[in-house]
């Protein structure tokens, strides 16, 4: 069984949300179109209480994108986003939501971030995706959403790690920073998963 996993599609991340992620907006329509060619579809969800340390807001005296240690931890300081029961944090409407049989949130623990879909940051906690999706017998994992360098990377790093055969779909996914996602693209093909396009899908 082959899975679509749909990291993060929030407004938040969308032009006009608080953590905008360039061109987020231009996989949306990509994104509908795959789900049909997939047995399942999940979505991750970020979802931080209003005081989440993850917040630049929570640290006075640091400002947004500057890196702190974070309970022995290197932590970005983002601004306010996806705070649980805000229009932030709603998956956004362009999105088709009928075929997601599940949805995984993350991000509520205040004290540490939670950027892939299955671990928090720690790797101490588990959100119980990779036990669904084996329980689906799911082998293959493919990944779209945002941002490509950071939820969409950390969940690929843990979907190789969990034993699934894992797809990086390039045209579902925008970064923050294309430097960061250069990087990341690297490291993810040395570790076995694979960088594709939408159009091998369909085809
Ligand atoms: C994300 C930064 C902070 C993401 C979430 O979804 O990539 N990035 N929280
Ligand atoms: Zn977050």
């Amino acid at each position: 069984m082959r899975a679509l996993l749909l990291i993060d599609i929030q407004n938040d991340f969308l032009p006009g949300g608080a953590l905008a992620v360039p061109h987020g907006h231009q996989i949306i329509p990509v994104v509908n179109q795959l789900q049909p060619h997939f047995d399942l579809v999940v979505a991750t969800q970020d979802w931080h209480p209003a005081h989440h340390k993850s917040f630049a807001s929570q640290h006075p005296g640091e400002s947004v994108f500057s890196s702190i240690d974070l309970h022995g931890l290197p932590q970005v300081l983002w601004p306010d986003h996806c705070v649980q029961g805000t229009t932030g944090a709603d998956f956004s409407e362009a999105l088709e939501q009928r075929q997601i049989e599940a949805i995984f949130r993350k991000g509520t623990d205040p004290e540490i971030d939670s950027y892939s879909g299955f671990y928090d940051n720690g790797h101490r906690k588990s959100t119980g995706l990779a036990d669904y999706l084996r329980g689906k017998q799911v082998r293959q994992v493919f990944v779209a959403g945002l941002a490509a360098d950071f939820c969409v990377y950390f969940s690929v790093q843990d979907a190789l790690r969990e034993g699934f055969k894992t797809f990086l779909m390039e045209d579902a996914t925008r970064p923050i920073n294309a430097e960061g996602f250069e990087k990341a693209k690297l490291e993810i093909h040395q570790r076995g998963g694979k960088i594709i396009q939408s159009g091998a899908i369909f085809s």
